[in-house]
């Protein structure tokens, strides 16, 4: 008989990480890869000792409570934890880790490749070139925006977009604005080149490009609504990379059809996998299908963040990385 914790992994992680995890645990795969619905994660929660899902997983209360619950520990294979009942897990006490830091910098290069390619219209030229429709060169052609010297405003401002903030001031030059529940200290400051603005209406306002930063979940829901969407600059770009329903979805297709803002760029949706239909009419959105942290690299790296602390836990040491 095998004392080993039992654990279940609700999609196909990396082969080096399923390998790790399969020399130290008693590991179940959903071989499928598709996400198991409400009935199969409630039996999962009664027959392993760890329950590890992903933003696909809709962790509620009634999975959470299941009956005959065995789960002590949800070892969330992502940073954002929005698809979780946090609220629930400290009711029951079931513990919940994360996995900060190690997608920080490749999810502040997506930020970076929607900046890219929303200000000097990529998918739109490649689209044009495809299709044949691209007639040769000329001064006129496809013009796009610079970003030097350009404001970009962060909404939210934790590891993730403090990298990006990085990136845009030391690569493009941009300057950069940004509104978070608080204030970074000098040094932060400083090194991102970043000025605090307290209100989310006025960095609206004032700046050339938006990018999202901040926690999903009920405390953001719909923040860029139709009313902010009217306060940016005429010809501003907003760039989502964090949770889908942080932006009202209609209200930012009647936005991008007026022309009010010049460009979106997301990496995630209101309802993810459905895409709203307006959106891929529209020419001015880049739309990528939630790639923030798919490297090779970093989707290891998140999976042994996960095992750490597994291990943890089950050695009776601190979790690495606690939520509850
Ligand atoms: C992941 C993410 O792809 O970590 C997060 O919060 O959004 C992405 O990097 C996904 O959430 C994994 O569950």
């Amino acid at each position: 008989m095998s004392a080993r914790p039992r654990i279940l992994l609700t999609r196909r992680w990396t082969e080096e990480v399923e390998r790790y995890l399969a020399e130290r645990f008693d590991v179940t795969l959903n071989d499928s890869d598709v996400p198991m619905n409400a009935a199969a994660l409630r039996d999962a929660m009664r027959d392993h000792d760890a329950l590890c899902p992903t933003v696909t997983d809709r962790i509620d209360d009634s999975v959470l409570a299941a009956e005959s619950r065995r789960v002590q520990l949800i070892g969330n294979f992502g940073v954002g934890y929005n698809h979780i009942d946090i609220e629930a897990a400290k009711r029951l006490g079931i513990r919940v880790s994360n996995t900060p830091d190690v997608l920080t910098d490749t999810t502040a290069d997506l930020a970076i490749l929607l900046l890219l390619m929303t200000t000097r219209r990529a998918g739109e030229g490649e689209r044009e070139l495809r299709a044949g429709r691209w007639t040769g060169w000329r001064p006129t052609h496809m013009m796009g925006q610079s970003l030097a010297g350009k404001v970009l405003g962060l909404i939210g401002f934790g590891r993730i977009a403090q990298a990006t903030a990085r990136k845009a001031h030391h690569a493009f030059g941009m300057r950069i604005a940004y509104n978070g529940r608080r204030r970074a200290s000098t040094a932060v400051e400083q090194e991102t080149g970043a000025e605090f603005i307290d209100s989310v209406d006025e960095l609206m306002a004032v700046c050339d490009v938006v990018s999202l930063h901040c926690p999903g979940g009920a405390s953001t829901f719909h923040l860029v609504n139709a009313e902010r969407l009217r306060l940016m600059k005429p010809g501003a770009v907003l760039i989502n990379t964090a949770r889908g329903p942080v932006i009202d979805e209609a209200a930012l297709v009647t936005a991008l059809t007026g022309r009010h803002i010049a460009a979106a760029g997301l990496d995630v949706y209101e309802e993810e996998p459905r895409v709203h239909p307006g959106l891929l009419q529209l020419e001015n959105a880049v739309l990528l299908p939630h790639l923030g942290s798919a490297t090779v690299e970093t989707r290891t790296a998140m999976g042994m963040r996960v095992a750490q602390n597994l291990e943890a836990y089950f050695a009776g040491a601190p979790l690495r990385d606690p939520v509850v």
